[in-house]
């Protein structure tokens, strides 16, 4: 990488499947001081253009079936080393850098230099770079490593994508911190996951693979009889899964809370009450309070919205100044966007989000993205984008549109239509159309009685 004239600060784009060598590519880009910037392997053309665009990377290293090749991508960006890397860790990164010289100095960054950039999107539907720097990253990994009691006889079964926070900062920074070998899976796979829990001691993962784990008839204690933790979060655990998951093993699953900006805010305690439902309390260091909309705090047990402040709050958005500030409060919190309230031994309820946004499989969908998309197909007149209860995923990304008139409905036509467009966990698993959507006063689709309306779709 350094003998392709990568330095510090430039960035590095990497889009792909997951291999050990994967993770040195991780670790290069932070010996180097380039900044990271991991994205979805289901990204499309359309996606990955606008991530090429904002980021204008150094150097891009991605799977030789990426998008990124296949159509070419980054033929106008002449500028950017294009390599490649499959998930046999074979490819030219590799292959290159056989020729060159393996000594290479660790860059001189301190904790405020940007270590990575991960996408995240919003109300506007447009995708925003959280730039996430080494100290966000240090201290975090620190505090999880101490929190969670991470050591070197630990095995981390890790069946996670490294392309976002929880498999990326949480899972692999914190098994490398400690000396953790890893069970390292190319995805989850619920048979995989029961054929490798016995030699495994701790399991991190969103919500869906203990929904997963638990419809398996193979999990039963002769499965568990190393395991010491199971960790969940990316997506609210609900009550009844986790005590599903207790009364069946005897393993009180750890729920804890981030998000890509702030990276781990709040975790249940691994020695002391777990209580199911709530994502435990602020980790070190890290201040979580609830306010009014004025940012005014609230008292112990009033809901409102909450915001945090600490070393793991990002630096900010990439080239997107006004977006940064507007984020934050007067007195430097980080409004996450989320609403909840904390009891009086300082444990956090999560009971709703302020944002528009679906957490599906513990994968984050923004309405507006897909409706912006809708909008512009012939035929369809407005849409709405809602999640909505699914046994599995969580949340279900539906979506509700209002045709064009003398225009005819054909659901799997529009799915197929936006899958060219969108990674396939954004497309709406179904369709609906309806003669209107019902409005508000102000003119406002009212989400709330969609999803009333379409809560039981996935039953
Ligand atoms: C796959 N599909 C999905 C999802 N995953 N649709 C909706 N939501 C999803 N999460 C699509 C597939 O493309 C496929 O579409 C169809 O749904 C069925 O896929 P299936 O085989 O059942 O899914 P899978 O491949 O087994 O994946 C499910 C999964 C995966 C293992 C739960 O989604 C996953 O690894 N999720 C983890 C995401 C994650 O790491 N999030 C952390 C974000 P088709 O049939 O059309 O082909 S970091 C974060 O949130 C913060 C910081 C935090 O607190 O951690
Ligand atoms: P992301 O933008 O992908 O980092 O997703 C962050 C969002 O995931 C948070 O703002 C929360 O809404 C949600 N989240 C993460 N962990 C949990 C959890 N344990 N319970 C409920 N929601 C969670």
């Amino acid at each position: 990488m350094a003998n392709a004239g990568i330095v510090k600060g430039d960035r590095v784009i990497f889009q792909v499947k997951k291999s050990p060598e994967a993770i040195f590519l991780y670790l290069a880009c932070l010996k180097l001081g380039a900044i990271a910037v991991p994205l979805n392997n289901s990204y499309t053309a359309s996606e990955l253009s606008y991530f090429l665009d904002d980021i204008e990377p150094g150097m891009v290293v991605c799977d030789p079936a990426s998008p990124i090749i296949k159509d070419k991508l980054l033929h106008a960006r002449d500028r950017t080393s294009l390599l490649t890397l499959d998930e046999h860790g074979k490819g030219s990164l590799f292959k290159n850098a056989d020729n060159f010289s393996h000594s290479v100095q660790v860059a001189d960054v301190i904790g405020g230099d940007v270590a990575c950039i991960l996408y995240t999107s919003g109300t506007t539907g447009k995708p925003k770079g959280a730039m996430i720097t080494h100290g966000n990253l240090s201290s975090n990994a620190l505090t999880l490593k101490q929190c969670w009691g991470f050591n070197k006889d630990d095995i981390l079964l890790h069946a996670l994508p490294i392309f976002h926070v929880h498999g990326l900062f949480v899972a692999l920074n914190c098994a490398l911190l400690s000396g953790t070998p890893m069970i390292f899976l190319a995805e989850f796979n619920v048979d995989d996951i029961i054929k490798f829990l016995p030699r495994a001691t701790v399991l991190m993962g969103v919500p869906t693979f203990y929904t997963r784990l638990l419809s398996h008839p193979g999990l039963d204690s002769s499965t568990l009889k190393n395991m010491r933790l199971f960790i969940s979060g990316s997506a609210p655990l609900l009550k009844e899964v986790s005590d599903d998951f207790y009364t069946k093993t005897g393993h009180r699953i750890l729920e804890r809370y981030g998000m890509t900006e702030t990276v781990m805010i709040a975790s249940n305690p691994l020695k002391g009450e777990r209580i199911p439902g709530t994502v435990g309390q602020a980790l070190a260091n890290i201040d979580v309070r609830i306010t009014t909309e004025d940012d005014k705090t609230l008292e112990v047990g009033a809901t409102g919205n909450i915001q945090v402040s600490g070393p793991n709050v990002f630096k900010g958005y990439w080239r997107n100044p006004e977006k940064s500030q507007e984020e934050f409060t007067k007195d430097g919190f980080f409004k996450t966007g989320d609403v909840g309230f904390l009891d009086n031994k300082g444990y956090l309820t999560i009971v709703g989000r302020s944002k528009d946004l679906i957490i599906s499989g513990g994968y984050n969908v923004y309405p507006k993205e897909i409706e912006n998309i809708m909008n512009t197909l012939d035929g369809i007149h407005e849409s709405a984008v809602i999640g909505v209860p699914h046994p599995d995923f969580g949340e279900g990304v539906i979506a509700v549109i209002v045709k064009e008139k003398n225009n005819k409905f054909d659901e799997s036509n529009l799915k197929s239509l936006l899958k060219q467009e969108l990674a396939t966990y954004k497309v709406p698993k179904r369709i609906f159309d309806i003669s209107e959507m019902p409005i508000n006063v102000m003119g406002k689709v009212q989400k709330n009685s969609l999803r009333d309306k379409y809560r039981h779709v996935f039953e």
